[in-house]
C-alpha cells in the first residue's frame, strides 16, 4: 500500500472513509485487513494496539483520521505489517 501513487491512495481513502471523508476506527481497521491481509498484520489484530495505534495517528484528537493524518499513518501502517511492536516504531515517539 506504502508504493501507491497520490491518486490511487487518495482513492483507497475515499473508499474506506464514507460520506463523512474521513476514517473511523473501524474503517481503518477493514482498509488494514483488505489492503495488509489479516494473518500477517500482527498489530492489527490486537484490539489494544490498534487502538494505541489510531489515537497516535489522530493528531487533532477528534477521532477520526482525515486525508493528512491518513498519509502520515501509512508509514506506521508499514511497519505494523512487518510485526514491529508500536513502541518500537520510530515515527510515533
Ligand atoms: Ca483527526
Amino acid at each position: 500500500m506504502c508504493d501507491l501513487s497520490p491518486d490511487e491512495l487518495r482513492a483507497v481513502f475515499d473508499k474506506h472513509a464514507g460520506a463523512d471523508g474521513k476514517l473511523s476506527k473501524r474503517e481503518l481497521r477493514g482498509m488494514i485487513k483488505e489492503k495488509l491481509g489479516g494473518d500477517e498484520c500482527k498489530g492489527a489484530k490486537n484490539p489494544g494496539a490498534m487502538r494505541e495505534l489510531f489515537s497516535k495517528m489522530d493528531e487533532d484528537g477528534d477521532g477520526k483520521l482525515d486525508f493528512e493524518e491518513f498519509k502520515k499513518a501509512l508509514k506506521v501502517i508499514k511497519e505494523v505489517k512487518e510485526g514491529k511492536p508500536l513502541d518500537q516504531i520510530q515515527c510515533l515517539k
